[in-house]
Formats: structure tokens, sequence, C-alpha cells
């Protein structure tokens, strides 16, 4: 009895579970994801209408997540573009929600925060501990929006894109909200065609066309089957190099 106990409390701390606090969820702080499809990439594209029809909107505010696996698998990489932005009524939140926006388009159907860990919306995230955070809480974590324009771009550990657990959200969608949590606008994310990012080089590295994308380059090539090495022998003529690494 009394030294089960004792191993079960040394089990606790050494993984860290006793200097965790409140904040963190029912079921623990966010898992990091290492899994994630090497060219992976989602978007979400807000529409030409807002939802709150705020009066100091002209139009909609224009927008987008992307998100691309992260390197070697870690996480997803962001990079998101704000502007025609309310000239009132900021600093402007944006998080990733459970469910799809209806085809109504109407954002209270987006639920709430994508939340798998139970960790609830109080107290606000502390963005120096983001494994404590609401996994969907973007700008909690990464920044609110602060100017017009907005971009940004960041990795975040926690976030899935492979299909069948909590932290994917592919299948889901962001909203973006004035300071008040009013919610303005919102988009359902789509899967951008697979590795569609990403041009293979006369050297057989794989390079990004966009910026920001570089770590997740360099982690595709030592992961890189042999099936695909030779794909790209056969493109670029490599063949020569191919062969003497062979005969080595
Ligand atoms: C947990 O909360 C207590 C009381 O608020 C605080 O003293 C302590 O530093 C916190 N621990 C961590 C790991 O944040
Ligand atoms: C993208 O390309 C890499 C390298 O060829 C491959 O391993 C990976 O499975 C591809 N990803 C997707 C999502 O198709
Ligand atoms: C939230 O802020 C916006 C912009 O200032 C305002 O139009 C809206 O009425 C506010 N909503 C609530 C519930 O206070
Ligand atoms: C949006 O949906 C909510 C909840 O279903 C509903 O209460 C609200 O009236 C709807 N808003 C609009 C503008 O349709
Ligand atoms: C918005 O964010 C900027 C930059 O962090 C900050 O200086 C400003 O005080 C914030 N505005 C409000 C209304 O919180
Ligand atoms: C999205 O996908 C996750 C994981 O496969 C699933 O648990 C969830 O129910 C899906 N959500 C919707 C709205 O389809
Ligand atoms: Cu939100």
């Amino acid at each position: 009895m009394r030294l089960s106990n004792i191993i079960s409390v040394s089990a606790l701390g050494a993984s860290g579970v006793l200097a965790q606090n409140a904040t963190t969820g029912k079921l623990g702080d966010a898992l990091v994801v290492s899994n994630n499809p090497a060219g992976k990439s989602v978007i979400g594209t807000l529409p030409t209408d807002p939802f709150f029809k705020a009066g100091s909107l002209n139009g909609n505010v224009v927008g987008s997540v992307k998100a691309t696996s992260g390197p070697g698998g870690r996480g997803v990489d962001y990079e998101v573009s704000f502007s025609s932005l309310p000239t009132e009524g900021g600093n402007f939140s944006f998080h990733i929600h459970d469910a799809p926006v209806p085809t109504d388009g109407n954002c209270t159907g987006t639920l709430a925060h994508l939340d798998p860990f139970i960790r609830g919306e109080d107290p606000v995230c502390d963005s120096t501990k983001p494994a404590t955070c609401q996994v969907g809480d973007l700008a909690g974590k990464y920044g609110k929006i602060t100017s017009d324009p907005y971009t940004a771009k960041f990795h975040d550990d926690f976030t899935s894109l492979v299909e069948g657990v909590g932290s994917y959200f592919a299948n889901r969608s962001f909203v973006v909200h004035f300071a008040n949590k009013t919610r303005i606008t919102c988009a359902n994310f789509a899967i951008l065609d697979s590795n569609s990012t990403y041009t293979p080089t006369p050297s057989g590295g794989v390079v990004p066309t966009a910026p920001g994308l570089v770590p997740a380059a360099t982690s595709t090539r030592p992961v890189t089957a042999a099936a695909g090495a030779l794909n790209i022998a056969k493109h670029f003529a490599v063949a020569p190099v191919m062969a003497l690494l062979l005969a080595l």
C-alpha cells in the first residue's frame, strides 16, 4: 500500500504533473503532435460578407489562416493575414473553433474553441505556457490582431493535421472576434493539395515557394523514403550521383 503510494507520487513528480496548476485542462496539458503528414496544408479564407455587420466595417475583414505540417511532422506552421478590420473594437482575437461554419454563415454555429483537453476559456491563456492553453486559442498563444493590415507567422506544437484525433482541425473553422468577444466573421478550413507548396530543386533538395517554411523543407529530406529519393533523381538527372552513392 505504502510502497505503491510512494511509487505513484514519484511517478507524478517525474512527469511534472505536480508542478502544474489550475489552468491545465481536465485531461492535462495539450500534447505535442509529432506525426503531422509532411507537406500537408490547409487554408481558411474569410467570406465577402461579415457575420456581424459592425458600423465601422467596410465590407468584411479580408483574411486567411494557412497551416502546414511543421518540421519533421511536429506541430503546425501558421501564416495568418488580416486587413480591412473594423476601425474600433480591437484588438481582435482569432481562434480555431470546434465546428465548421453552417451553410448560412452563422458564426455562432462554430460553437466553442477547439479544446480537446477541456481547459475552458478562463483564466486567460498564459502565452508563456502554450501547452496549458486551449489548443484552438491561437491569438492567446501567439498574439492578437494589433494592426491593419496584420500578418504573422508562428509555430504551434499542439494542433493536428491527422484525422481522427481531437486536435485535428482541418474539418473545423476559425473565427475573428472583437475584444469584447463578439464574433465578426468566420471561415472553414479546406485541405490544399498535399505538397502543393513544395517545389523540388535541381539539387535534389526541396524548397518552399512561400516564405517561412524553410524548416519544414529541410526536415523533409531526412525522412524521404528511398522511393522518393529515386523520384527526385529521375526528375532532375542526379542519377549519376545516386549511382555513386549506391556504389559506396
Ligand atoms: C501555481 O499556482 C500557485 C498559486 O497560485 C503559484 O504559487 C505557483 O507558482 C503556480 N505554479 C506554477 C507551476 O505555475
Ligand atoms: C509529401 O511528400 C513527402 C515526400 O515525398 C511524402 O513523404 C508525404 O507523404 C507527402 N505528403 C502528403 C500529405 O501527401
Ligand atoms: C462589441 O464591440 C463591438 C465593436 O465595438 C460593438 O459593435 C458590439 O456592440 C459589442 N458587443 C457587445 C456585446 O458589447
Ligand atoms: C445564429 O445562430 C444562433 C444560434 O443558433 C441564433 O440564436 C442567431 O439568431 C443566429 N443569428 C443569425 C444572424 O442568424
Ligand atoms: C492593442 O495591442 C497593442 C500592441 O500590443 C497595444 O499597444 C494596445 O494597447 C492594444 N489596444 C487595446 C485596446 O488593448
Ligand atoms: C473533426 O474531426 C475530428 C477527428 O477526426 C472528429 O473527432 C470531429 O468530430 C470532427 N468534427 C466535425 C465537426 O466533423
Ligand atoms: Cu473564437
